[in-house]
């Protein structure tokens, strides 16, 4: 790897895509070890913080190929390099469908001081094309400044949430940034920093799956916040660093959630039809 010249992409563009090396049979362990929590029908893992019918959070505490590909060393060994720090992981998200996410940057959910010492790596399990509704980011938006909510003059609370997304969408249109796609290949990993702007396109095809990990890192050993929490003060929290606690009790038992009366209802009709 021609470090130096990755260090410059990373610069200039606010992202790089790498081969993460990571064995088929851990990218096909991931799919195999969740797809059944995915859909609005699935059943919920429980011993995750959260989790609904497109999204796993922290699933590191419930599959060891998660985990895995969350402590991949190719991957933490490129951010150490590129920002000269060593980087610890500290959320995964696992994805079956396209997100629809709005663009945003990640240090609204979780910032850093100082600022910028987070990144998120997003890795695809499976070859992704236009229409499953691939990662979309804004080359040239990471050097933004710091855009927290009081930049707006927005109340730093979840609530405002929708405003700060309306303003980022303004300042996309007034600067110009132009879209980019991660059209990835299993097991090909982009990198991105904290404060460029990203999101999911909207999955044309419905039919499809965007089978895709995303793990969130800090690196260095910054001071960490989240600006949503902090109306009246910064609200530091002590990020978890992902690591093997398969020997410890689960820390997070949350309740299943029971089925909706309309998912009752469809399941009933199916059941019908069946006999
Ligand atoms: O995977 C996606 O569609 C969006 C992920 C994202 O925005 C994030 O993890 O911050």
């Amino acid at each position: 790897m021609d470090l130096a010249k990755l260090q410059r992409e990373f610069r200039n563009n606010g992202y790089v895509v790498i081969d993460s090396g990571t064995d088929e049979s851990v990218l096909n362990g991931i799919v195999a070890d969740l797809d059944g929590f995915f859909g609005r029908e699935a059943e919920r893992p429980i011993h995750v913080p959260f989790a609904d019918y497109n999204r796993i959070q922290d699933a590191w505490h419930i599959s060891q190929h998660v985990l895995q590909l969350a402590r991949s060393e190719v991957i933490s060994d490129t951010i150490s390099a590129l920002y000269g720090k060593p980087a610890a992981p500290f959320q995964t998200l696992n994805f079956y469908r396209g997100t629809g996410q709005r663009v945003h940057s990640d240090s609204i959910h979780f910032n850093s001081e100082p600022f910028g010492a987070m990144c998120g790596a997003w890795t695809a399990l499976e070859d992704i094309g236009p229409d499953q509704g691939p990662l979309v980011y804004y080359p040239g938006s990471q050097e933004l400044p710091e855009m927290n909510y009081d930049y707006f003059d927005l109340r730093p609370s979840y609530d405002s949430y929708p405003q700060y997304l309306d303003q980022l969408d303004r300042i996309i249109n007034e600067r110009g940034y132009k879209p980019e796609l991660g059209l990835l290949k299993k097991g090909q990993t982009l990198i991105w920093c904290a404060n460029i702007l990203h999101g999911g396109s909207p999955q044309k095809d419905k039919s499809l799956t965007r089978k895709s990990q995303v793990t969130h890192y800090f690196v260095g050993a910054p001071k960490t916040w989240r600006p949503s929490e902090s109306e009246h003060k910064r609200f530091y929290f002590e990020p978890e660093v992902v690591r093997d606690m398969s020997a410890e009790p689960y820390k997070y038992p949350i309740q299943p959630r029971l089925p909706s009366f309309a998912q009752r209802l469809r399941a009933a009709i199916r059941n019908r039809l069946r006999r």
